[in-house]
């Protein structure tokens, strides 16, 4: 039994949002039944980031929606966090997990088969694979094509999520392919309605099995 499930993996921007509006529609995903949550916060300082995990993480306690923490193990620590997600610029997978501890969810983003061994030997839970599709999100990222996604779904026996300018009517190519769950950001953030983008979503991946590694 896996310490968490990946299948619908909501990553947060919170950039063009009020705090209480960003809230909002965090709740919201989760309601619509996002199954892990990253807040991802590039611009804050340390402060800011610890106070908004704090309040994040009380949603998602509210709704039994394990909280991962992008970069930082240390805010991921202080706010008592379920988890921390590590890239390839970040601390290595091996320190998040000493800091960390064997409890807590670890994952990485890997673009290349020997990036993604390398991470699960390290102690990775989940890696994170991508972009597929060009994104809109502000991220440093290439192009991953579904035969790596598939190549590293086989390489490693842990949870892989596909991410990348991924929405419900373009899931379809990740068909058949290993994969764990879904990583989204904008498909849900900037959704008119997020709880509605959440169900659709999620009722696509689970038509579609996105989440033969569960
Ligand atoms: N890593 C690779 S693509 C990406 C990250 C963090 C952003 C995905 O955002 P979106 O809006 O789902 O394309
Ligand atoms: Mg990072």
């Amino acid at each position: 039994m896996s310490k968490f499930n990946s299948s619908l993996y909501f990553i947060t921007d919170s950039t063009p949002y009020s705090e209480e509006e960003f809230l909002h529609r965090v709740e919201e995903a989760l309601a619509g039944g996002a199954t892990l949550l990253q807040l991802r916060e590039k611009e804050r300082t340390t402060r800011e980031y610890l106070q908004l995990a704090a309040r994040v993480h009380e949603i998602a306690l509210k709704y039994q929606v394990p909280l991962i923490i992008d970069d930082r193990v240390d805010v991921a620590l202080a706010v008592g966090a379920e988890g921390v997600h590590v890239g390839q610029s970040d601390l290595p997978v091996a320190d998040a997990r000493r800091l960390m501890g064997p409890d807590k969810i670890v994952g990485a983003t890997t673009k290349t088969v020997p990036q993604a061994l390398e991470a699960y030997e390290q102690g990775a839970d989940y890696l994170g694979v991508g972009a597929i599709y060009p994104t809109t999100t502000k991220v440093k990222t290439i192009l991953t094509s579904t035969d790596t996604l598939r190549e590293i779904c086989e390489a490693v026996p842990i949870a892989v999520n596909a991410i990348g300018g991924l929405n419900k009517d373009n899931i379809d190519v990740l068909e058949g392919i290993p994969i764990a769950g879904i990583c989204v950001v904008s498909a849900i953030m900037k959704a008119a309605d997020p709880r509605q983008a959440a169900q659709q979503l999620k009722a696509r991946a689970m038509e579609l099995k996105l989440c033969a590694k569960q």
